[in-house]
């Protein structure tokens, strides 16, 4: 018989700072008295986070989804975006809000990010630019997808809202394409309670964001083109500055959970892990997805998802539905039928994962989905 967790085990929960150390940086914040606009606590911020990016700019903002949008406009991109449907909303949001028109291709089954001959495939006359994310902080085909953007002359954009920590042969994820936008959301293992980013190389793109995120202000208090308010606050910056002395060790510890798992559900036909990264790849695990197979599982993804909730486990369906079937997005172009993104949507399950998490916890997880596949798998 399993027994329920006392409490909910969520899919996530924020990793903290010690209190201590946040009021030692309120301290300074109420002695200076800067509290948003560009504040010293900012600035610190952007630099640690383009130095460990390896990028030449970065510029921090409100949320991952602000930035991305006003990332569209300082390119000036204006037409059709390729991307993929196996995403948050927001990826497809901040297209939309911009002016711009999705256009959804397809994703490889492996590590479920856009395939690079289906983009291609989908290149018309209007085009501008693709979208690539790097969903659950698996980078998509850096090497494919530059390839294409070159071949075709489109600006090339990441959200890496997932894959804070993500390298490539060493090379953070950050460093590909004309920008990436990181989402520094209370959910993910860097955060700044709400925040994100852009990080790029381009130095004229630097005082066109800062612009576009005041208000689209210029010294002289004109208004060349239209911005908005995305100025993160000297608080928020402050917790991601504490959060990021934290991050090595709440990504050492996302690894051995995520390993945790893969140990104890390989034994489990039907319930799948990703696979290993491509060789020279570092993902961040800051998600523990499992694709479900009702054939050999004996069990679809919604009756696992409803088998754990009775048990007290919270896992989640990201991403389902994927964003082509989202009533705002549906009547947009799909480039083919989309068939393995729609696949991996209706089997896709967010197992628990975050620092805190203790062992014992995941282990009884892992106990839970196999007491559950026992009874299931034929
Ligand atoms: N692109 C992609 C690919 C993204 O995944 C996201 C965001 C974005 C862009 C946009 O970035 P931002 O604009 O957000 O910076 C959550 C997050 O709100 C969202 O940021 C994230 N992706 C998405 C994958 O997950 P929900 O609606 O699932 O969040 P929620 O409130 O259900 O939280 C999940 C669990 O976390 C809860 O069950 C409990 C726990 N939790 C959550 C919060 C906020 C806590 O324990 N404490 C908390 O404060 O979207």
């Amino acid at each position: 018989m399993l027994r329920p967790f006392p409490t909910p085990i969520y899919v996530t929960r924020p990793n903290l700072p010690p209190l201590d150390e946040v009021a030692a940086g309120l301290a300074e914040i109420w002695a200076n008295r800067q509290l948003t606009n560009r504040g010293p606590m900012l600035e610190r911020l952007e630099d640690r986070l383009a130095r460990l990016f390896d990028v030449e700019h970065m510029s921090v903002m409100t949320n991952g989804t602000l930035a991305l949008e006003l990332g569209c406009q300082a390119l000036g991109l204006r037409g059709e975006v390729i991307t993929t449907p196996f995403t948050f909303a927001a990826s497809v949001n901040a297209l939309v809000r911009t002016g711009l028109t999705p256009v959804f291709a397809d994703i490889e089954p492996d590590h479920l990010t856009l395939d690079p001959a289906r983009v291609e495939a989908a290149i018309t006359p209007r085009t501008c630019a693709i979208l690539g994310v790097h969903v659950f902080g698996h980078p998509c085909r850096v090497v494919e997808l530059e390839a294409v953007a070159r071949r075709h002359g489109l600006a090339l954009l990441y959200d890496a809202a997932h894959a804070f920590g993500t390298t490539v042969d060493g090379v953070p994820v950050a460093r590909f394409g004309d920008l990436s936008m990181f989402s520094f959301h209370a959910t993910k293992p860097f955060h700044s309670l709400e925040g994100g980013g852009l990080a790029f190389r381009r130095p004229d793109l630097k005082g066109v964001l800062e612009r576009l995120a005041n208000h689209g202000l210029q010294p002289d208090g004109d208004v060349p083109e239209a911005g908005t308010n995305a100025k993160m606050t000297e608080v928020q910056a402050l917790i991601g500055l504490l959060m990021l002395d934290r991050l090595p060790d709440i990504l050492a510890r996302g690894k051995v959970i995520a390993m945790t798992y893969r140990e104890r559900l390989a034994a489990l036909p039907g319930i799948d892990c990703l696979p290993d990264p491509a060789p020279g790849v570092e993902v961040n695990h800051a998600f523990a997805p499992v694709l479900v197979d009702p054939a050999r599982a004996g069990i679809d993804r919604d009756g696992l998802h409803d088998a754990l909730r009775r048990l007290n486990v919270v896992t989640r369906k990201y991403f389902h539905p994927p964003a082509s079937d989202m009533a705002a997005f549906r009547a947009l172009r799909a480039a083919d039928s989309l068939a393995v993104s729609r696949d991996a949507a209706a089997r896709v399950l967010a197992l628990p994962i975050y620092a805190d998490l203790a062992l014992d916890d995941v282990h009884r997880i892992c106990d839970m989905i196999a007491g559950i596949h026992a009874r299931t798998a034929s």
